[in-house]
């Protein structure tokens, strides 16, 4: 009969549909469909004045993923790449978008104190893991408890130079720092470990963060003539500094030229040229650490980035992108509190040298080093010649 044949027919053509429907109806309610991606949103400056760090660590996060392998728990991992220009209101809507949009796991970069500080609320709020790659004010971590860092804090950098320079002819000091979170750590860290050390701060200088016209402040410093001008600029102000330090002939003036490492990015160190050399410094990464596993992240991150040599922010993301896929592996591509815990006590080689994930604080602990600006062959370098090891971050210390 025609009208029997006709119920055979459809049922024959629908059946694979009417599979495929349930299937996907099933993996829905398991939410299989959904978590078939573990996604990382990662919120940097790209453009603006502080896009080097934004580009170091988006090459660092690509380098991690290249060599590491790009799914885990049997999920695709995505990296969600966001430039916030550097406007702390832009990095918390991006941030929001990127939780209720694309319902990241866990939201990462962060290249300044404001960025990450905007943005803790939504990490707490959201339950999201939030992992700072760069920022590196001590409180940062105490703004929500989803956050861990990668990067590094400046007391953590300031008082290696501290004790390093009075025992080195260094007693009179004038420190000059960055007008915001991390310039005010640098200089209370680094005046409090100098005080205690038997030195003396002569004056405390404060520049803008944004477009600081350094040549005032460079002025009063050599009226001062101390021993030496402590300085914090963030990642990418060293070279302007620099050129005017030179300009204003301080070194032949005798005034030596310390801080931490930030001021001798090597981003941006060889373009520096000779006024760099012999400044000392104190920082947890330099591209010439002397470690098999650094050699191969130096050559690995030159080759696949037209010759850039990667800083200590490249570092960062490196380090903060093996913390988030490991922590997808132990939590089987988890999210929220899970992913979390699986971030916390992580301990490792890291291009830097050893470097823990305290699981009380969330934050880094890893070695500090004293190290001298020299040319190896045609560049300038940050040799390490001494070694803090395993330090905690000393603001945390009560
Ligand atoms: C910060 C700290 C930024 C150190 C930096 O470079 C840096 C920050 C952009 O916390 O804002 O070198």
């Amino acid at each position: 009969d025609n009208t029997q044949l006709l119920h055979a027919g459809v049922n024959q053509w629908l059946a694979p549909y009417y599979i495929v429907v349930m299937v996907a109806l099933t993996a829905g309610t398991f939410s299989a469909f959904a978590q078939e991606k573990f996604s990382i949103g990662l919120i940097l400056p790209m453009t603006g004045p502080f896009a080097s760090t934004g580009k170091q660590i988006e090459a660092a996060a690509r380098l991690y993923m290249a060599q590491n392998g790009d799914t885990v728990a049997g999920k695709k991992v995505e990296l969600i790449v966001k430039d916030d220009t550097s406007a702390p209101d832009v990095t918390k809507r991006i941030a929001q978008e990127l939780v209720v949009n694309d319902k990241v796991n866990v939201l990462a970069g962060f290249g300044l104190t404001p960025l990450a500080l905007a943005t803790a609320p939504i990490a707490t709020q959201s339950k999201t893991p939030l992992v700072v790659m760069a920022a590196a004010t001590s409180s940062i971590t105490q703004a929500s408890p989803y956050i861990v860092r990668t990067s590094f804090t400046l007391p953590q950098a300031a008082v290696g130079i501290a004790d390093w320079a009075p025992k080195n002819g260094i007693k009179k000091v004038v420190t000059l720092v960055s007008d915001y979170g991390p310039g005010i750590d640098a200089e209370k860290y680094f005046k409090d470990r100098f005080l205690f050390n038997g030195g003396q701060v002569i004056e405390t200088l404060r520049v803008p963060m944004r477009n600081p016209d350094f040549a005032p402040f460079l002025q009063k410093v050599r009226d001062l003539k101390p021993d030496a001008m402590f300085v914090f600029v963030p990642s990418g102000a060293g070279a302007a500094l620099m050129k005017q330090f030179a300009e204003r002939g301080m070194d032949k003036a005798g005034i030596k030229l310390i801080g931490t490492g930030d001021v001798t990015d090597d981003d941006i160190l060889n373009s520096m040229g000779d006024v760099a050399l012999g400044v000392v410094t104190s920082h947890h990464y330099s591209a010439s650490h002397n470690s098999p596993l650094n050699k191969k992240f130096v050559e690995a991150f030159t080759k696949a980035n037209h010759g850039l040599r990667p800083n200590f922010m490249a570092v960062g993301g490196y380090d903060g992108m093996r913390v988030i896929i490991e922590a997808a592996r132990a939590s089987k591509g988890g999210s929220g509190e899970a992913l979390l815990n699986a971030m916390k006590g992580q301990s490792f080689e890291s291009p830097r040298g050893p470097m823990l994930i305290d699981p009380q604080t969330r934050d880094v602990v890893h070695n500090v080093y004293i190290r001298k600006v020299e040319k190896v062959g045609d560049q300038l370098f940050n040799q390490e010649f001494s070694t803090i090891k395993d330090m905690k971050d000393p603001g945390k210390a009560k």
